[in-house]
């Protein structure tokens, strides 16, 4: 029995009700079966009338994915939660359902890349318009809203430059205009950072990253209240049927287990690491919002509660400078994603970035010679020495 009171660091372990009932197994089972047979024909009718719970066919829902949902609804203290194939499967299945011809999303800029691609490419198919704003500036994102703003969305931690978002300014100005605020929160994660208990409507997560943890599965996650995950499972889910499976649910429910002790080594080790590049003579510039001098540090203090395994930096040189940088790393590995237990660097303008353009990438305050670190649990150390042999060789 799941206890509210218990602290996070339980919940991640115990807040799936893992024991199958069945057999007493403490690892929760795989339902791997497409469909569920009904007791009768009137059973399966009722089913499907929604006058009775229970499970039909796995697009519209799994006792794996459940268990999965019930825990992130748990960790992010939200009423119900919806699992997805990938974070873009969540991101689109929220706007769609929110979002009709005619109507337009607010969001901050500085987003993942592949998210703005989704607002300049998908969205104008469907009559749907994404407004980009600086969401530092609070008077600029509130005058952007009008009578057909549908959503307000926002990034924190923001990639690739970990800029921050003031989630409870952002939330007094969506609900004194009636419009729910949903927050990516695939950065902080439930362990750090909570953004509906600040005010948020909705949470969204890549769960492909620190949920998951261990670099084997693409997800996505979306928390809310119970009418709200319904609507999205109804109205889109269903329809565009990009459901997890069950095997993926799984893999998360057991990176699950380990999120608490993961995020701690990773924000002790960004740390360190965010030190040790900030006095290196051939760094110009840090981004990680724990260093004081990052302009996102007080809110950062405020509304989480340490600053994440994710940082950027900018080395002084060009980019065939920062090319060789990468392409020495030893330990570090030059991919895309994040979250993962080994170190991962990548250059945003060349990769998942690739979507701004210059003049965007520049109102979106990312240097085209940003590089950036999701910092693994590796010995700091070696992550430090790492980076300090492959400064050398430009
Ligand atoms: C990356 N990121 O940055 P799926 N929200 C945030 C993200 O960073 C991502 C998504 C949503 C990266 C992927 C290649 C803050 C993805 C999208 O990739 O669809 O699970 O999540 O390296």
């Amino acid at each position: 029995m799941v206890k509210k009171e218990w602290g996070i660091e339980t919940l991640v372990v115990h807040g799936s009700e893992g024991i199958d009932k069945h057999t007493g197994a403490v690892s929760p089972p795989i339902y791997q079966s497409s469909t569920f047979a009904f007791k009768d024909s009137n059973h399966g009718e009722a089913l499907f009338k929604g006058e009775v719970t229970g499970y039909t066919y796995s697009r519209f829902g799994n006792p794996t994915e459940a268990c999965l949902e019930r825990e992130m609804a748990f960790l992010e203290n939200g009423e119900d939660a919806l699992a997805f194939a990938s974070g873009m499967a969540a991101e689109t299945a929220l706007i769609m359902t929110l979002c009709g011809v005619g109507d337009n999303l607010v969001s901050s800029a500085t987003i993942y890349g592949g998210t703005h691609a989704m607002y300049k490419t998908l969205l104008p198919r469907f009559g749907i318009q994404a407004r980009e704003v600086n969401a530092a500036n609070l008077d600029e994102l509130e005058a952007t809203i009008d009578d057909r703003t549908k959503l307000i969305f926002i990034e924190t931690p923001a990639n690739p430059n970990m800029a921050i978002v003031d989630i409870q300014s952002c939330a007094r100005i969506a609900k004194s205009r009636g419009i729910p605020l949903v927050v990516d929160n695939t950065f902080a994660t439930p362990i750090l950072q909570r953004p509906l208990e600040l005010g948020a409507d909705l949470v969204i997560h890549s769960a492909t990253k620190y949920i998951g943890g261990h670099g084997d599965t693409v997800a996505g996650i979306v928390v809310g209240t119970k009418a709200m995950i319904t609507r999205i499972r109804k109205e889109t889910l269903n329809h565009i049927g990009s459901c997890i499976s069950p095997f993926n649910a799984w893999l998360l429910l057991r990176g699950l287990k380990t999120l608490a002790v993961r995020m701690r080594r990773h924000c002790s080790n960004a740390m360190r690491v965010a030190q040790y590049l900030s006095f290196h003579p051939r760094v110009k510039v840090v981004h990680f919002p724990g260093l004081k001098f990052h302009p996102g540090h007080d809110i950062a203090r405020s509304q989480m509660s340490d600053f994440g395994g994710m940082l950027a930096f900018e080395i002084k040189g060009n980019r065939e400078d920062a090319k060789k940088f990468m392409d020495a790393l030893e330990l570090c590995t030059n991919a895309v994603s994040l979250g993962d237990c080994d170190t991962l660097v990548c250059h945003p303008a060349s990769t998942t970035h690739s979507s701004y353009t210059s003049e965007q990438l520049a109102d979106a305050g990312v240097a085209e010679g940003l590089i950036r670190l999701s910092v693994g649990i590796e010995d700091p150390r070696d992550i430090c020495a790492d980076l300090g042999q492959a400064l050398r060789a430009f």
